[in-house]
């Protein structure tokens, strides 16, 4: 189980994770987040603008577009673990998370991280070329054809590209993230009331910082895109269904154990 390394301090006290009744505790809650967050990125917002010009060859997309569903959903599952992968760990420095049972650890991460890879994949997305960076270079829709669920990636390619439209700063992003995974309305939670405590100490820090931004009328916005990120990934979970059965083998034995985990 790679998930069992998420718990391993939830005996210890965490001091961060009572929530802040001062504002010095909120900026330190939204320190940490932001700290977590910057820590977990793999690439900084400079570093991927300095790579926009790398984009993929006609050849290179169609030797993308040449290889079979099967092989193409399983190089795309392991790409997508290893960013659930980096949102494990971001959790984790969650003020508040590690106190949560390993059961409400596991409940949150099984449906809220596919959906912060979604949040995070915006500041890997060009809007100018509606591209994405994969496998090192940008890569447009067409790319990933031969996974044969079009619907699915013209929706995320389209939140992406909504999502930048909003121009979050880094810290926005951080506090959102959060908020999106420490959500106490996951199914199968066994202590709401100590999630809903967490979430709301988020929901204070990332309101704290749109108010100092001058951008409180972001927080709707952002609730908003809650509720597309909640869709996108039940149509994440629908291909994997239909894909699982259509490729038993490839699903059950050559799929990442995380993402087997997390989404299975
Ligand atoms: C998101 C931000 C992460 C880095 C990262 C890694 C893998 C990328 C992902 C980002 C965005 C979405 C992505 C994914 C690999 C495949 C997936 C491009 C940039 C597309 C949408 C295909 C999904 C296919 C499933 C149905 C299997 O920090």
């Amino acid at each position: 189980h790679d998930l069992m390394g998420i718990h391993p301090y939830n005996h210890l006290e965490d001091p961060y994770s009572m929530y802040p009744h001062s504002l010095r505790n909120i900026d330190e809650l939204c320190a940490s987040i932001v700290r977590s967050h910057r820590e977990t990125s793999q690439y900084r917002v400079e570093e991927l603008q300095a790579l926009k010009w790398k984009v993929f060859s006609r050849e290179e997309y169609q030797a993308y577009q040449s290889k079979s569903v099967d092989e193409m959903w399983q190089h795309c599952a392991i790409r997508l673990t290893d960013a659930v992968q980096y949102v494990v760990e971001f959790a984790k420095h969650i003020p508040g998370f590690r106190m949560l049972s390993q059961n409400d650890q596991i409940a949150l991460l099984k449906t809220g991280s596919m959906e912060v890879v979604l949040v995070r994949m915006s500041r890997f997305f060009n809007t100018e070329n509606n591209t994405v960076f994969f496998d090192g270079k940008f890569a447009g829709v067409e790319l990933f054809k031969s996974l044969a669920c079009g619907d699915l990636i013209t929706a995320v390619f389209d939140f992406a590209h909504d999502m930048c439209a909003l121009k979050l700063t880094e810290q926005q992003i951080a506090l959102f993230s959060a908020l999106v995974l420490i959500n106490a309305d996951r199914p199968c939670l066994e202590d709401r009331g100590k999630v809903q405590r967490v979430q709301r100490s988020v929901e204070m820090g990332l309101t704290h910082i749109l108010h100092r931004d001058n951008q409180d009328s972001l927080m709707h916005k952002l609730y908003q895109r809650m509720a597309v990120l909640r869709s996108l990934c039940s149509l994440h979970m629908e291909k994997l269904r239909w894909f699982s059965q259509r490729y038993p083998l490839t699903a059950h034995s050559l799929f990442p154990p995380l993402y087997k985990e997390l989404f299975a």
